[in-house]
């Protein structure tokens, strides 16, 4: 069973919306509704995959009942800590005309540190009952900036392997309790290292150092140009067939719901980065959001690279 926790869990809004102006009433064509978060759509992504999942975190309301509800739909346990505020939503628009993907994230509710302390006490117990724990995203108003370095501690404790997908000083403080893998942007390198990644040299030379300082993965995504790989085993890039994408949100959510299962699997950086690479892109040919056609992952799986970078 792999836990995933998500502490901002929303109502991911989509909507379809053609030649929408600011300022005037416009009318949605399309909209759809999903469990949304960074996590959520990590377990929705594992889910497809064949893997057990327990979704953990925060959720409150009406609307944080119809998240688990949609959860439960898809065969995923839930197991939260329910505060008295509403769920957020998060709202994801496509505009035809424009061609343009507009997101509104709402902040969400403000928990209590009576909240954030039942939450830790429910977590230390799932981290003890689960294979492989998986962080990901924003945290609501009320809990400290270094939340995530407190969970990471708990799960090494508890002899897991835990990956943590975040950012700013969440992220930075999260990394100090040194978790198994982490996929920083080069926004995040530059803050984790100082280093301005315009290159892809400058980007491996700052991936090692994160490894070196103790992340046993450190995962570059490089959008069409694929991702990179750092591991005591070496540097890996993984490069990925041109692809007709259709949603991008949540396809870095998919990639981690890769290296979640492959983690679990206990497999090797060249199939470990190919799952996790040809996951990512099958979720960003689908139109909705932590999803993907696993046909059509299988047919990129095939047409991957994966090569060894000589250091
Ligand atoms: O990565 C995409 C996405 O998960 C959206 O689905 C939306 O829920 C947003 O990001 C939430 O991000 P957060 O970091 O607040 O969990």
């Amino acid at each position: 069973m792999i836990l995933t926790i998500t502490l901002n869990a929303s109502i991911d809004k989509r909507y379809v919306t053609k030649g929408a102006k600011q300022g005037e009433v416009n009318r949605v064509l399309q909209c759809e509704y999903t469990p949304g978060g960074k996590g959520l759509n990590v377990s929705k992504v594992l889910r497809i995959s064949g893997a057990d999942v327990l979704a953990g975190g925060f959720t409150g309301g009406y609307a944080g009942g119809y998240i688990e509800d949609k959860l439960k739909e898809k065969g995923i346990n839930c197991d939260f800590y329910h505060v008295p505020g509403e769920s957020r939503s998060c709202i994801n628009i496509w505009d035809l005309e424009t061609k343009q993907q507009t997101e509104y994230l709402e902040p969400g509710f403000e928990v209590s540190p009576a909240d954030v302390n039942g939450f830790l006490d429910k977590y230390k117990k799932q981290a003890e009952e689960v294979s492989l724990i998986s962080i990901s995203g924003s945290v609501p108003r009320g809990v400290k900036n270094d939340i995530y370095k407190e969970l990471v501690d708990i799960a090494i404790s508890s002899g897991k392997k835990v990956i943590l997908d975040t950012s700013g000083e969440l992220l930075e403080q999260g990394i100090k309790a040194k978790p198994t893998l982490i996929k920083p942007n080069t926004d995040e390198i530059k803050m984790l290292t100082g280093k301005d990644c315009l290159d892809t040299d400058t980007l491996i030379e700052a991936a090692i150092r994160i490894h070196e300082d103790g992340v046993a993965y450190v995962v570059i995504s490089m959008g069409g140009d694929g991702s990179l790989l750092v591991s005591k085993d070496g540097v890996f890039q993984a490069i990925i067939p041109k692809i007709q994408a259709e949603n991008t949100v949540g396809c870095g959510d998919a990639m981690i719901a890769g290296f979640a299962l492959g983690l679990s699997q206990e497999l090797r950086e060249e199939e470990l980065l190919k799952k996790a690479s040809a996951i990512s892109a099958a979720s960003a040919m689908s139109i909705k959001t932590g999803f993907y056609e696993p046909e059509i992952m299988k047919d990129i799986y095939k047409d991957i690279i994966i090569k060894k970078i000589n250091r």
